[in-house]
């Protein structure tokens, strides 16, 4: 009999009995089974390195849990609208539907091929009816309760195909393999080439059209505070979302308009606002202000195109202009306003740099202290004024450069010979015409997308009645059949767009832009729950008992729009009365990348391992093994051949032992040694799954089978001390190498399943400083590693345990102590303070 351990056979049998027994499924009346999620993948047609780290990680946690004897809600679907189908379809003369539903034929069964443990009869797929409805169904709840606003917007148009085209369709002229992004609606090609169709070359120009967005703003504050409480949350993440929302405290300032009326337009008798509000960060430079801007957007300007062409055509041109080119250009206005403090006059102008969706969309121009207006100014011949006194050097001339730090205030009235900072206090408590107040950096979601795969936006445009949503009971408003075509094909397909107002009952026309598809990820997490729900898109109790998701994993990719997307639903719904969760997700971990000679591994780049070349398990055992989770790693085929003969001698022993039969019956004093040390590497390692901290789990049990090979040769173990220890390592590999788990425990036990066991536990206990010690220990081989100090001594190690966040934290920042130091003892002190 042969003892080499046949990967392939091996997952092939183990997968065929987990199946066969339904392991994974979760009973339906579990009270609070323990949810872990990894991020669904896009339905690209094949599983890249990124996503077998990040499932292998949501695995192996969610086997440990379910050996700790909870209950666990894995499960597993289909990221699968988005713009890449489409191009798939046009390119390969198919239609999204087909290739899509290929696309997870295939990947589904590279999914299972790895062993992944999901209850498959959970699986949703966004681009079906029965799960697109609900999005649907979820728009005119959130259109009913005012969080949806159409309205205009710039977009990418080429002239040539007539066509709008989402960012991921605009492509760089020099770059040949620009790819669109993984979700299909991601970032903007970075635009420093020439901006081109994706389809047709031609320089891509800026248009507005009416769209549809979710008023996320609504929610910013909540947002932005909620952070705070979000403490399973890498501080990374959360800080990269604190930005993006990008709280600013400041004032806004009131500034009456001069009423006027002629020929270049009407303010205050007219149609003109007869005030105008400015937000201001810095409220102590009111006396500097030279002038006042608004955006091409805000109502003054609008109010003066009316009667002014020069306003009109400026408004033209910028706003189907692309705003990265706008600089700092403007027009004067006939419009003055009184500065509220002095009275004195200042010029009006309509200038692109303000942004219509900032703040309130038009500022106080204060070019003595601020760099655009600085710039503006000097483009305009605008007066710049010093009223902040630079402490020490007074030779700052404000003509040359704006001086943008704090200082003394000067030319400010009453106000001079104060502080900066305590000045805006001051003069904002002082007059009714400034008041405290806070804006967010945060826009609205755009959804609107003028392509075919995606989710129909269920509205219809009536002559009469306007916009009307789409009655409930004709949900879903299902996508017509595809045609290749240069527009969007939901325009073409005309006898699908003519329909009937369901207000009036007159011919309508229906909205043929569909929804991002971050629509459809911001609550598929809801619908796991109870996939099969026909009345409603999750059941409300089951979510207040089950949620919140306890651990999601994925990548950091999506630090910002899809947590963020996330999080905003889940309060929209809590407020619809559909949930009492507020937030999602307790525990986020956001997994590093894998490198292949220091590159990012992926499709593009001709550098993926295919799984298949090393066995399914091997690659599991790799990638958990190889680092913390949160840590990039390097893909070496040394590496990956210790994961393999880490099994193939774990097979080895358990075999041998089989074959040899029971040993020595009588107790030695060494017998003890090795009993304790068992104990203790279940103690660890118990520690170090419930930590995330695979890596070190594995050296735990490499380490531990290293100890049993020596005690059997040392003179023969103790029959039953070697067996438990086999057992416990059988027990501890599982979750990660569970083909291998199973494998070794039917060897040993004969009977039952390791995917089923409960988790071991130490026969005497381990002290907690035991406990303790030996985690140190290990955190100091961690460090060590990547420091490459020879010697911690005893102090270091007690501080090292003292430092916050210890663990992981403190390996990473030595490791940028050392890239930059000579990673001496004084370096480690200052990391750790
Ligand atoms: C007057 C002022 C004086 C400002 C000063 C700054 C410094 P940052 O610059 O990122 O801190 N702002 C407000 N609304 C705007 C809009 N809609 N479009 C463009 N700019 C806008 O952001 C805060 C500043 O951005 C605001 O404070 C305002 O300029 C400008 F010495 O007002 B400040
Ligand atoms: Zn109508």
């Amino acid at each position: 009999m042969t003892s080499h351990y046949d990967h392939a056979q091996v997952q092939e049998f183990w997968q065929y009995v987990w199946e066969r027994d339904d392991v994974y499924a979760l009973d339906a009346d579990a009270a609070d089974p323990t949810y872990v999620l990894g991020m669904f993948p896009y339905t690209s047609g094949t599983l890249h390195m990124g996503h077998v780290r990040n499932y292998a990680i949501t695995d192996a946690y969610s086997r440990y849990r379910r050996m700790q004897g909870d209950d666990v809600l894995h499960p597993m679907g289909w990221d699968a609208f988005g713009l890449p189908a489409e191009n798939a379809a046009f390119e390969r003369k198919t239609d999204p539907e087909s290739w899509t539903q290929a696309c997870i034929r295939r990947m589904r069964e590279e999914l299972e091929t790895m062993g992944f443990g999901y209850d498959w009869s959970r699986e949703i797929t966004t681009s079906e009816p029965d799960y697109y409805r609900w999005n649907q169904w979820l728009f005119k709840r959130l259109y009913e309760a005012g969080l949806v606003e159409y309205e205009a917007a710039a977009v990418n148009w080429c002239p040539d195909c007539e066509t709008v085209l989402a960012d991921a369709q605009v492509v760089e002229r020099e770059d040949e393999h620009s790819e669109p992004s993984d979700q299909g609606s991601g970032e903007a090609a970075s635009s420093d080439g020439t901006r081109v169709c994706w389809r047709c070359d031609t320089p891509v120009g800026r248009r507005e059209l009416d769209q549809w967005f979710f008023t996320i703003t609504d929610y910013a504050e909540e947002l932005h505070d909620g952070l705070d409480d979000l403490e399973g949350w890498p501080d990374g993440v959360r800080e990269i979302q604190r930005n993006w929302i990008g709280r600013q405290e400041g004032a806004r300032i009131t500034f009456e308009m001069e009423a006027y009326s002629g020929d270049r337009g009407d303010i205050g008798d007219g149609d003109g606002p007869e005030t105008v509000d400015v937000f201001t960060t810095r409220p102590e430079t009111v006396y500097g202000a030279t002038y006042l801007a608004v955006s091409p957007g805000h109502d003054l300007a609008r109010a003066l195109a009316e009667s002014d062409d020069d306003v009109a055509d400026y408004v033209d041109t910028v706003r189907e202009r692309d705003p990265e080119s706008v600089g700092f250009s403007g027009v004067e206005t006939d419009a003055t306003a009184i500065h509220p403090l002095t009275g004195a006059e200042l010029p009006v102008y309509v200038a692109g740099y303000v942004l219509e969706d900032v703040g309130t969309g038009a500022v106080m121009g204060v070019p003595g202290h601020n760099e655009r207006g600085h710039s503006f100014a000097r483009e305009h011949d605008l007066p710049i004024e010093r009223v902040i006194d630079p402490e020490g050097s007074d030779e700052q001339d404000v003509e040359t450069e704006a001086y943008t730090g704090d200082g003394v205030l000067e030319g400010s009235g009453e106000y001079d010979g104060l502080a900066s900072e305590a000045a805006g206090d001051r003069i904002v408590a002082d007059h009714d015409a400034l008041e405290d107040d806070v804006t967010y950096r945060l826009r609205d979601w755009l959804i609107s997308r003028q392509r075919y795969w995606g989710t129909p936006i269920p509205m219809v445009h009536c002559d009469d009645c306007g916009r009307v949503p789409v009655p409930d009971e004709e949900l879903p408003v299902e996508l017509p059949e595809f045609v290749r075509t240069t527009g969007n094909p939901l325009d073409a397909a005309e006898e699908w767009n003519e329909t009937t107002c369901p207000d009036c009952g007159g011919p309508a026309r229906r909205e043929t832009d569909t929804m991002d598809t971050f629509v459809d990820s911001s609550w598929y997490y809801l619908r796991f729950l109870s996939p099969d729900l026909a009345d409603a898109p999750f059941d409300t109790d089951l979510a207040d008992d089950w949620l919140p998701i306890d651990v999601y994993v994925g990548g950091d990719e999506h630090a910002i729009l899809h947590l963020l997307y996330t999080r905003f639903f889940t309060k929209a719904l809590a407020d619809l009365g559909l949930l009492e969760r507020r937030e999602p997700i307790r525990e986020l971990l956001s997994q590093g990348t894998v490198l292949y000679d220091g590159e990012k591994m992926s499709s593009s780049k001709g550098n993926v391992v295919a799984p298949e070349e090393y066995g399914a398990e091997t690659t599991r055992l790799f990638v958990l093994s190889a680092a913390h989770p949160e840590q990039d790693f390097e893909w070496t085929a040394n590496n990956v051949r210790g994961a393999y003969d880490l099994q193939q001698t774990l097979y080895r022993m358990a075999t041998d032992f089989v074959e040899e039969g029971d040993a020595r019956v009588e107790r030695r004093d060494h017998d003890d040694y090795v009993a304790r040390e068992i104990d203790r590497t279940i103690a660890a390692v118990t520690e170090e799954y419930e930590r995330f901290r695979f890596h070190r789990a594995a050296t735990e049990i490499q380490e531990l089978a290293r100890l049993l090979r020596r005690y059997r040769e040392y003179d023969g173990p103790h029959g039953d001390v070697y067996r438990r220890g086999l057992l416990t390592l059988a027990a501890l590999i599982a979750p990660m190498a569970p083909h291998l788990g199973e494998e070794l425990w039917n060897k040993l036990r004969g009977e039952g399943l390791a995917v089923e066991a409960d988790w071991p536990e130490p026969e005497r206990e381990v002290s907690a400083v035991q406990l303790e010690r030996r985690l140190v220990d290990r955190t100091l081989e961690d460090v060590r590693d990547i420091v490459d100090v020879a010697a911690i001594d005893e102090a270091e190690r007690i501080e090292l345990v003292v430092a916050p966040d210890w663990k992981y934290r403190t390996a990473e920042l030595l490791s940028q102590t050392a890239a930059t130091g000579d990673g001496t003892v004084s370096d480690v002190d200052s990391v750790v303070e």
